[in-house]
């Protein structure tokens, strides 16, 4: 499940989530950025440090691009490492980026990329997955292009593959899937093709799914809904109903714990 702050992945891990996407998308709307390689390195970092230290969930960071080269790829890798991320996605287009379901960059060179791979595996080695996300689908490259790229990065020392589309059926991704044969595990993002069932996917032996942008999608839709409301109403009797009550963000971050310390006083 997506998170892009330590309340939504507190909020996940609750829900039963068993891993945390820390989504660039999400992330950069958080902060009021676009995303296209608006939000710094720095800033990605103290926001993973946030999620990663609101639950006990493995977080994989959405690293874009890695901010272009292998140098900055490996740097970001090892500090993410550092900040506890279980593992960082890398995507093989251009720096700088923009959000693959609003708009495509042209790809990467495949070599250049394997190389900037291999930098960050041999930098990182087992400490941090390492997980190739292939856009070629993003712009139409098909699926001779797809599989190539997928057995370079394999060959580079990626640990999984993410295969993205952002067609409204899942047909892409399953060829995908079909001519693989499972080299390496493989993650898809169904946010465009959102009717296909869950079970087509575990028989395709897909092994993650992302639910990449849907706290954020929430948030927003909420938030919206709630200001609308208290503008127009001058007063907040109706929007209680909708909205959490101030006993929930006591128990989401254990203020009885707080209190029962504070009871236990002087430290
Ligand atoms: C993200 O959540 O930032 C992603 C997935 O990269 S998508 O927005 O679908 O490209
Ligand atoms: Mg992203």
């Amino acid at each position: 499940m997506e998170a892009h702050d330590g309340l939504s992945a507190a909020i996940a891990e609750r829900a039963g989530f068993k891993g945390l996407w820390a989504s660039s998308l999400s992330i950069a709307c958080s902060l009021s950025y676009r995303d296209a390689a608006e939000v710094s390195c720095s800033q990605l970092l103290r926001v993973v440090e946030r999620i990663v230290g609101s639950t006990e969930l493995p977080v994989l960071v959405d690293g874009d691009t890695g901010f272009d080269d292998f140098n900055s790829a490996r740097s970001l890798a090892r500090k993410l490492h550092q900040r506890g991320a279980a593992g960082v996605a890398l995507e093989d287009s251009c720096f700088p980026k923009m959000n693959s379901l609003f708009g495509e960059r042209p790809l990467a060179d495949i070599n250049e990329f394997s190389g900037r791979l291999r930098a960050v595996k041999d930098t990182v080695a087992d400490d941090l997955v390492l997980v190739a996300r292939i856009e070629t689908f993003i712009g139409a490259h098909g699926i001779d292009e797809t599989i190539l790229r997928a057995h370079a990065y394999a060959d580079a020392g990626a640990d999984a593959i993410l295969i993205h589309s952002r067609k409204s059926t899942a047909d892409e991704i399953l060829w995908f899937v079909h001519a693989w044969r499972n080299r390496l595990p493989v993650v898809i993002v169904p946010t465009k093709y959102d009717r296909t069932p869950l079970s087509a996917y575990r028989n395709a032996r897909i092994s993650a799914v992302i639910w990449a942008n849907h706290s954020m999608q929430a948030a927003i839709a909420a938030m919206r809904q709630v200001d609308d409301r208290i503008i127009t109403e001058e007063n907040t009797v109706n929007t209680e109903l909708d909205i959490a009550t101030l006993d929930e963000f006591f128990e989401l971050f254990m203020y009885d714990e707080l209190a029962r310390s504070e009871a236990r006083a002087p430290y």
